[in-house]
């Protein structure tokens, strides 16, 4: 049977509670037995209602109450439901069922990763280990007995702190008690013959925490990052929250095989081994950055998210939104703030922008979903994270904080919703928060329009301001949002002009207007010159901004302004108008004025003085948008011409610049050589010199002569970290060269046992522009040595084929190359196939010859699906018409 929608309208508390839980889980790879006794509280005696549990998969082998066999009569069973018929105000609930973790390849509930055991029970995966009422608003304490035959699992860990260890008969035993209350999708086990990194942490208030990192043995010198981060982000929530841990132990265990980045299971975290180990010869710059990142991430969960956690699913934006500003703002701190913004705010656009204009866009608070595995989009997260951002920053630091206090005094062990976060945000601020909450309901990036006249006259500006968010699916009508606008005035020779917001006002460097209306405007005095205005500093507001500036307004921001947040929206806006000139028809002998205006300011950032003031900044100044964000700028996309017109931009710098990249190249690649490379240095200058090196490198491999490829090649040779490695290998792969191949089959051997580099490598092969690499993709894919089962190669394989390869994967022969593949993975691990299919998401806005086809796939996909998770996405996308 289908699955049926789900509305937020129609939430009901639950009329049980289920305060405690005994667990007895005895762990076998085949064959485990899971005896599960609920202590149940009715909340409504006197309605005398039936007991519902939720299950999945379960083999039922017996149901007691209170100690007493329940006859098989007395109650129903289902394949995802168990009925038990009114015991009594409360009663004790004893289930014994067999599940099989060895054939669970959807990688939810408990399931096989190497030769251990692990589990995943967000969103749903509880239900796939034990019946139980599977909802988070139920919150229980948990003691967990694991059982498993002591040679294959010496180590067994659960949540909480372990209060008994022991072995009996060759089985070992070990008891974890967790005292603090929480909903069953944080529970976690795992079972393995692990080696562990330990180490301490000393708490605010004095307590001493063991912290230890589980991982297969051959991964154990890869910890030293996850677990200095770790510490990192415990002192800085101490610091900056005010919050501390509360176990005494806080666990990690590394999982090869996981649908996701980690998970933050109380006091036992599961990670994604991409996303916790690292040593400077197996992960880059770009990985230990993520590493530090996650790991807080699902720390700073521990409050946000744990201690307090969701009502329902629809307010899963509460905690993840929350958790991910908590997270950035941790990233800038530890990093170059500017940058850490900058790269945070391109990911919004590059990613979550296209989601909310596309088929599945969706409030950060839903009104409804039949899967909820679907919702864990980077609108949930990154939007939701923008959203709390914003609020923090109308509210004062102060006020936000003083508010996050007396929220985790208010809520501390509750599940609540998105309306009483913002409801003690409220007893904090004079803002009018029914005005503000309309970001939680409302799908859609807002446009912001601004149109300024500058009166030289009187020396008044007057600034015009107006919003609209356009229709979505399921939301015709949109209502104003209160949008903070940060700005600043740049004059004629790039300075910043003095704010005069009344004539005869104090003069400020920024100012900040706050559009809640349809229209609003604003008139800024004793402006001497014609000024040059400057919006959304450090992104003040999710926002797409659309302005009566000329060109040279956008070109001179990319030249003068120092937010580079501002400056990056400016670029993209003055590489649109270069692309969709040359789009045109505008072509090699006759460039459009903006391109050379803008190769212009290229040449400018390519000065080795410029260039070493901020390399990481300017090495993300020289990457062109990629192909999937310029496709944002077209009402039609033709995915070969952008690819052509991408590259001759790309080229054409190459062609104005060649000596000053040489030069640029040699200088940066000096003071690389200067940086002390054991132990690996990891800070902001240095990951921003190599990024600017692998950058300048690409550019002079764009146009294929044999300099640039023997420059990429000896820097692949000499490379001293996988990120040099890598960075070569990117920029020999535009063609099927010998120098490609050679660094690249060197790779493959070299690293043939490291399948998470590996990983690196089948996401080179699957973004090369050649012709055979789509054959290539089918053999490696078809080949008896990929793991399919594992999400991490199928991600770099297909999923970066499908998004980033937008020469060779947009062709019918791809496209039911993939349709085969989703078919495939629909029935093993249907959470991964839901992220695969996005590669469709645009389909009806392809030049025809294109969307046609992926429609027809589309179609016949439909009718021979069966998971919830790709039928819900198929069917939004297909109600979306052609363009
Ligand atoms: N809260 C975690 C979400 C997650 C997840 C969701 C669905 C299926 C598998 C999953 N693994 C982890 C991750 C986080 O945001 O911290
Ligand atoms: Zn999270």
């Amino acid at each position: 049977m289908s699955k049926v929608a789900v509305f937020r309208r129609d939430y009901q508390p639950s009329l049980w509670q289920i305060p405690h839980i005994d667990l007895r889980i005895e762990l076998d790879p085949l064959e485990t037995i899971v005896t599960s006794t609920l202590h149940v509280k009715c909340m409504k005696p006197s309605s005398q209602p039936v007991l519902q549990l939720d299950g999945d998969g379960l083999e039922l082998l017996s149901v007691a109450v209170n100690g007493v066999p329940l006859a098989s009569e007395t109650y129903t069973v289902t394949s995802s439901l168990l009925s038990i018929p009114y015991q009594g105000a409360s009663f004790v609930l004893t289930t014994k069922v067999r599940i099989s973790p060895k054939k669970n390849t959807q990688l939810e509930g408990l399931y096989v990763c190497g030769k251990s055991l692990t589990t995943q029970c967000e969103a749903q995966g509880f239900r796939r280990i034990t019946w139980m009422l599977d909802r988070p608003d139920i919150m229980s304490t948990f003691d967990t007995t694991l059982i498993a035959d002591a040679n294959a699992f010496p180590v067994l860990l659960s949540n909480g702190n372990p209060i008994s260890d022991t072995v009996i008969d060759g089985y070992h035993q070990v008891i974890w008690r967790d005292p603090f209350p929480k909903p069953c999708y944080l529970f976690a086990c795992v079972a393995g013959d692990l080696s562990v990194m330990e180490s301490q942490f000393l708490t605010m208030n004095g307590r001493n925490v063991r912290l230890a990192i589980y991982a297969e043995p051959h991964h154990l010198d890869r910890l030293q990052h996850a677990m200095d981060s770790l510490k990192r982000a415990m002192r800085w929530d101490e610091d900056v929250y005010g919050l501390e841990y509360d176990l005494d132990h806080y666990l990690i265990y590394c999982a090869d095989d996981f649908n996701m980045g980690a998970m933050e299971n109380k006091g036992l975290n599961v990670f994604n081994t991409k996303c916790v180990l690292a040593s400077p010869d197996t992960a880059t710059d770009d990985d230990y950055i993520n590493v530090e990142r996650v790991i807080a991430h699902e720390y700073f969960h521990n409050w946000t998210g744990n201690r307090v956690t969701c009502r329902d699913w629809f307010q899963l934006s509460f905690k993840e939104g929350w958790t991910v500003y908590r997270e950035a703002g941790f990233a800038e701190d530890m990093g170059d703030a500017g940058l850490v913004r900058l790269q945070d705010v391109d990911f919004l656009r590059v990613h979550q922008f296209p989601e909310d204009a596309g088929p599945h866009a969706h409030p950060i608070q839903p009104d409804q979903y039949v899967e909820i595995d679907n919702f864990y989009t980077t609108t949930i997260y990154e939007k939701g994270a923008e959203v709390i951002r914003m609020l923090a920053m109308l509210m004062g630091e102060n006020a936000y904080r003083a508010a996050c206090n007396d929220f985790f005094k208010t809520f501390d062990g509750q599940a609540v919703t998105c309306q009483d976060f913002l409801g003690v945000m409220r007893k904090h601020t004079t803002l009018d928060m029914n005005i503000f909450e309309r970001w939680y309901h409302q799908a859609g990036t807002p446009v912001l329009e601004v149109h300024s006249e500058w009166n030289k006259e009187d020396q008044t500006y007057r600034l015009f301001f107006k919003q609209e968010t356009q229709p979505t699916l399921g939301q015709p009508d949109k209502k104003p949002v209160m949008i903070p606008i940060k700005m600043g005035l740049l004059g004629q020779s790039g300075q910043n002009m003095p704010i005069y917001t009344a004539p005869d006002a104090e003069s400020i460097d920024e100012c900040c207007i706050v559009l809640k209306e349809e229209q609003d405007q604003l008139t800024l005095y004793r402006v001497t010159e014609a000024p040059v205005p400057v919006f959304l500093r450090g992104f003040s507001a999710p926002v797409q901004l659309k302005t009566n500036f000329s060109i040279e307004n956008w070109l001179h921001i990319v030249r003068y302004e120092k937010d580079a947040c501002v400056r990056d929206g400016a670029l993209n806006t003055v590489i649109q108008q270069c692309v969709k000139a040359r789009m045109d028809g505008f072509d090699h002998a006759l460039f459009s004025p903006i391109e050379d205006q803008w190769l212009t300011i290229v040449g400018e950032w390519l000065e080795p003085e410029r260039a070493l003031q901020e390399p990481g900044v300017i090495a993300h100044l020289l990457t062109l948008p990629s192909v999937s964000t310029l496709a944002e700028a077209f009402d039609v996309i033709q995915p070969s011409r952008l690819v052509e017109v991408r590259l001759k931009l790309e080229r054409r710098v190459l062609a104005a610049y060649r000596e000053k990249l040489e030069k640029l190249y040699a200088c940066v690649q000096g003071y690389i050589s200067e940086l002390s490379m054991v132990p690996y240095d990891f800070s902001a200058r240095a990951t921003g010199l190599r990024a600017l090196r692998s950058r300048v490198l690409s550019y002079l491999t764009c146009g294929a002569d044999v300099s640039g490829l023997k420059l990429a090649q000896q820097q692949y040779e000499q490379a001293r970290c996988l990120t040099d490695r890598v960075g070569a290998l990117a920029a020999l792969n535009r063609t099927h060269s010998l120098y490609r191949s050679n660094c690249l089959n060197h790779f493959h051997d070299f690293y043939k046992n490291e399948a998470l580099v590996l990983d690196k490598a089948w996401a080179l092969e699957s973004t090369c522009p050649d012709e055979q690499t789509f054959q290539r993709i089918q053999s490696i894919w078809s080949s008896s040595s990929f793991d399919k089962r594992n999400p991490n190669r199928v991600r770099s394989l297909l999923y970066t084929f499908g998004h980033q390869n937008w020469s060779v994967f947009h062709s019918p022969t791809s496209y039911r190359f993939m349709a085969d593949v989703l078919r495939e993975l629909d029935q093993s691990n249907p959470n991964l196939a839901a992220r695969l299919v996005t590669v469709f998401s645009r389909w009806s806005r392809f030049e025809a010859s294109l969307n046609v086809v992926q429609k027809q796939v589309l179609e016949s996909l439909q009718s021979q699906v069966h998971s919830a998770n790709v039928k819900e996405l198929l069917s939004k996308y297909l109600s979306v018409e052609h363009a």
